[in-house]
């Protein structure tokens, strides 16, 4: 009889984490841009992402995305 182990259940469960916290940034530049939000979150609207976009710079940086989240702007991850 085979059981999975608690080691190889945490690996699963770290893979995932990974996962979602690299999803919203696909190029990894540390910045959110318009296209890479609709890639994961097709229903935040342009004007959504206007809000959230605090230096209005046309990308939200961690800052402003844990803010629009915060609000409600903008789905948590998973
Ligand atoms: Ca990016
Ligand atoms: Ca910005």
């Amino acid at each position: 009889m085979k059981i999975p182990t608690l080691a190889g259940l945490l690996l699963i469960a770290g893979a995932s984490t990974l996962v979602a916290e690299t999803k919203l940034d696909a190029n990894e530049d540390g910045m959110i841009t318009m296209e890479e939000m609709a890639a994961t979150f097709p229903d935040v609207s342009t004007d959504t992402f206007s809000a959230a976009d605090a230096d209005d710079n046309g990308a939200l940086d961690a800052t402003e995305l844990t803010a629009a989240q915060e609000a409600g702007l903008i789905p948590t991850d998973m």
